[in-house]
């Protein structure tokens, strides 16, 4: 056990399974604390749903994060994850210095697209501002649809070649970020995985898992706080990729089948697993 803490930024789709309703109950059972820090509140997420609500929480981020530097309150690590505004994209630099400790974490998730598309309500001023913040982060989890927008690089969902997403890492590491997880890589059919890249030594690794052919909102979310939890839990970054990829797997297998559940993974369902593998 560890007495790591924890502070991420992002929404809460109150109803969908993604962002801090997944990003909470998944570190907590990692054996690490961790602190909220809502960027808005949803009825639901923005992918499939019509009509849901979104109260924009951007004024309440400076109060929140002077009061905890008025306590003296510094956490191990800020991971976030999906941004409601470049504003609070603005607002991750003084999170950083106000409230992470000397020698902290700055985990970025740029969630803001996938399979081609970014996400309702963002654009390419948005797209250009995250790929700034995740230059200063130290560690990034694009996907390669993410990692694609934010270099300007052509995309290639499917039948890439190793020279593509090498490439691909360098540009994400000419961002200025220190390590680059990159998830959605498949060199062959059947297969899917991750490269974990270090963008000083240029050591690359990868982690592959069999795909699963299911339709899958907020994996991405799943996968970035189970890779932040085994992290703070003391693992390595590959194997803290390998463990939350597992993780993914598990969430989707146990989602297969259940014509009502397309809005998320059943990740509950995978988090004995998750610390079964954490104990490991
Ligand atoms: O899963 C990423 C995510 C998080 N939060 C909100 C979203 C999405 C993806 O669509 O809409 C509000």
């Amino acid at each position: 056990m560890t007495d790591k803490k924890v502070v991420t930024l992002q929404d809460i789709s109150c109803m969908g399974q993604c962002s801090l309703t997944v990003a909470l109950p998944i570190i907590s059972a990692c054996g690490v604390e961790t602190i909220i820090l809502p960027s808005a509140v949803l009825s639901t997420h923005t992918g499939g749903f019509t009509g849901y609500t979104f109260r924009d929480l951007t004024e309440d981020i400076p109060g929140i994060m002077n009061h905890w530097k008025s306590e003296n309150i510094r956490f191990d690590c800020l991971y976030t994850g999906y941004l409601g505004s470049i504003t609070q994209i603005e607002y991750v630099g003084e999170l950083k210095k106000n409230v992470v400790k000397e020698g902290g974490l700055l985990i970025v998730d740029p969630a803001m697209a996938d399979n081609g598309s970014l996400y309702y309500g963002f654009d390419q001023a948005f797209v250009e501002r995250m790929a700034q913040l995740c230059g200063t982060a130290d560690i990034i989890l694009p996907n390669l649809t993410e990692a694609a927008f934010m270099t300007g690089s052509e995309l290639k969902l499917e039948d890439h070649s190793e020279e593509y997403v090498t490439g691909l890492l360098e540009k994400l590491a000419g961002l200025g970020a220190k390590k680059v997880i990159l998830k959605g890589i498949s060199y062959e059919p059947g297969k899917i995985g991750v490269a974990v890249y270090d963008s000083a030594s240029k050591n690359l690794q990868y982690y592959f898992t069999e795909k699963v052919n299911a339709s899958s909102h907020g994996t991405g979310d799943c996968y970035a706080a189970a890779f932040t939890g085994a992290l703070m839990q003391g693992k390595d970054e590959i194997t803290a990729a390998a463990i939350a990829a597992d993780f993914v797997v598990e969430s989707i297998k146990q989602t297969i089948g259940d014509e009502h559940h397309k809005y998320g993974v059943k990740f509950e369902r995978a988090l004995p697993m998750l610390v079964k593998e954490l104990n490991h």
